[in-house]
């Protein structure tokens, strides 16, 4: 089966949030990190900055040698995080398949085409859109059948970018693709590459596996199948919830059963609306008490169906409590969990044909 892979990356991410939240940057090179005098480095900078042969993890003070008008400004972290959660909750509406690499850019498996669009393309376009809409920030996106391609792809025409490269480009598309963008390939690895008369796809695709082997160890492998388009790597969500629980401790110990209970339905309820809020429902309850002496206990039980309901939940925790020493022992914490989440939903013969122009 044909895959289709999207990588999406933000476009100079620190310094378009810079320039996104102060008007007067706009237009102007702007550098993100530390500072020229005390030895900082440039973390990014703006496409205007970029004119002045400026990048990331150069020294701040040399930057500064190459564009004294440049404008340096302190990273705000805080910032750049709202935004990856912003970003990453746009790309789960397209797939369930959302590896991010970074807080400005991910990978997304959209073969199961989620949302029902006409294809791939449509995909990456309707997500620059929202990013654009909700963020006020450009990304670029490429899209392809594997994740080598597609991370390339992406930085192909950037900012605002997209690149498609369906199945039947590929090969060419790497022929002619200098060493040095081949993901995987950093500085060390290009010098290497270089000294053994290797530019381009198209030279390493005339190394024999062996040859690579030899002179790359296991990366070998990797260089030889992605010279020819192959890359068979998943796209791991690699935040997979486990469980979803919640607990409480308490302002002062109790022994009162009524408060106790009370108390644990408030938690089921948040315990439920988190599990709704995910689309998950989990068919193991366990229950967690912690008595005023810190000894912990948990009790569990796995239901014949999966559940979000807080009623149901309620009724197990019940009947879990009452297997516990919660009425003769004061209590000071409680929690509840659901585990065992359902899987994905199966794929539907007819999302196959879903292509990629
Ligand atoms: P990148 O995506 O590599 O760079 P970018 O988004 O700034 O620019 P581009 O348009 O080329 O994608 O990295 C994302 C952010 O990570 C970047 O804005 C700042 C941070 N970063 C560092 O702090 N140090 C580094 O060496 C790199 C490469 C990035
Ligand atoms: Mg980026």
């Amino acid at each position: 089966m044909i895959r289709k892979i999207i990588h999406i990356d933000m476009d100079a991410f620190f310094a378009a949030v810079e320039q996104r939240d102060n008007p007067k940057l706009r237009g102007l090179p702007v550098i993100v990190g530390g500072n020229p005098k005390s030895r900082g480095v440039v973390a990014t900078c703006s496409y205007e900055a970029r004119k002045y042969g400026i990048h990331s993890a150069m020294a701040s003070s040399r930057a500064y040698n190459l564009c004294p008008k440049a404008i340096f400004v302190r990273p705000r972290m805080e910032a750049y995080k709202a935004v990856s959660v912003q970003i990453r909750d746009i790309f789960q509406n397209y797939s369930d398949f959302v590896e991010p690499l970074s807080l400005d850019e991910a990978f997304l498996d959209v073969t199961m085409n989620k949302m029902q669009l006409k294809s791939a393309t449509d995909t990456a376009i309707e997500i620059k859109n929202k990013i654009l809409s909700e963020t006020g920030l450009t990304a670029s996106a490429g899209v392809s059948y594997n994740k080598f391609i597609a991370k390339v792809a992406s930085d192909m025409q950037k900012p605002d970018g997209l690149t498609v490269v369906p199945p039947k480009a590929g090969e060419r598309f790497i022929e002619t693709l200098p060493i040095n963008k081949f993901f995987g390939v950093g500085k060390v690895t290009e010098k290497k590459m270089l000294r053994l008369g290797i530019k381009t796809g198209a030279d390493l695709k005339l190394k024999t596996k062996e040859f690579l082997i030899r002179e790359f160890g296991k990366a070998g492998a990797y260089y030889f199948d992605v010279a020819r388009g192959i890359d068979d790597r998943h796209v791991n969500p690699n935040r997979i919830r486990k469980s979803i629980g919640r607990e409480t401790t308490l302002q002062t110990d109790i022994s009162d059963k009524n408060t106790i209970m009370e108390i644990l339905s408030k938690i089921a309820e948040q315990v439920s609306s988190i599990l709704k809020r995910n689309h998950k429902k989990g068919v193991t309850v366990t229950l967690k008490i912690r008595y005023s002496d810190f000894k912990t206990v948990t009790r569990s039980r796995s239901l014949a169906e999966r559940t979000d309901d807080s009623g149901t939940i309620m009724k197990h925790v019940k009947e879990l409590l009452e297997t516990t020493d919660a009425d003769s022992k004061k209590v000071r914490l409680l929690g509840i969990t659901l585990s065992n989440f359902s899987r994905e939903t199966p794929v539907i013969m007819t999302q196959l044909k879903f292509p990629f122009y």
